[in-house]
């Protein structure tokens, strides 16, 4: 008997954020396991050898992951609210804005890791050498965005939903990275997606 899919996550990471909205996007019903990996009773090593979520569980019992695998997926079984262009060419732009905001989002996230760890434990020039990443890729999202509406220009798609799950990362662990005055054009890129539903049904909590 084919189970409910399923996707298993946090409700801070901006991976299942992503996954999160393309899903409600794309109109998938799915039931949400709140899951945090850095939890000692986190079920998640036993989908995903790697510990790390998104995980999606599909029907018949077989998980998928990361976050960029499970978004193909989705976009392959829901036939509406195309986020990812058919043609090769517009595709992989899409997908190299997805890899920039998830690298972005990566980059961060080891900080926010680094952080925790006792203050005599923390390596200065990692954190720095990351920092450096989220201020450059912040850049070259920017500089690449130009005064278009959405990412790749007048349609909105998965590398808007990448984009802001990533400034919404920030936002929301990273307040002293004032990307907002640094980089106007983002700043309002991410008021026009706060305005959907998708994106205020899901910002980060915990
Ligand atoms: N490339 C992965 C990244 C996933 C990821 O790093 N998830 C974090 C949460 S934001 C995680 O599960 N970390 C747990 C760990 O690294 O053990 C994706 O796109 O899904």
């Amino acid at each position: 008997m084919p189970q409910k899919m399923q996707l298993i996550g946090s409700l801070t990471s901006p991976f299942v954020r992503k996954v999160r909205i393309v899903a409600a996007e794309k109109f998938v019903d799915y039931e949400l396991i709140v899951d945090t990996p850095w939890n000692e009773d986190s079920r998640v090593p036993e989908f995903n050898p790697l510990g790390k979520v998104p995980v999606w569980v599909q029907e018949d019992g077989k998980t998928l992951f990361d976050s960029r695998v499970i978004v193909e997926y989705l976009e392959h079984v829901s036939p509406v609210g195309h986020l990812l262009p058919k043609d090769a060419r517009p595709r992989i732009a899409v997908k190299r804005w997805e890899a920039l905001a998830d690298g972005i989002c990566d980059a961060a996230a080891l900080v926010f890791v680094e952080r925790k760890r006792p203050a005599g434990k923390q390596d200065p020039e990692w954190i720095a050498r990351q920092l450096r990443k989220v201020e450059a890729g912040l850049k070259m999202m920017s500089d690449d965005l130009g005064q278009q509406n959405w990412c790749t220009g007048e349609f909105f798609c998965l590398a808007d939903v990448a984009v802001g799950c990533a400034l919404g990362y920030l936002e929301f662990r990273f307040p002293e990275i004032d990307w907002r005055r640094t980089h106007p054009n983002l700043s309002e890129l991410f008021d026009r997606m706060m305005q959907r539903q998708a994106f205020k049904d899901t910002v980060p909590v915990g």
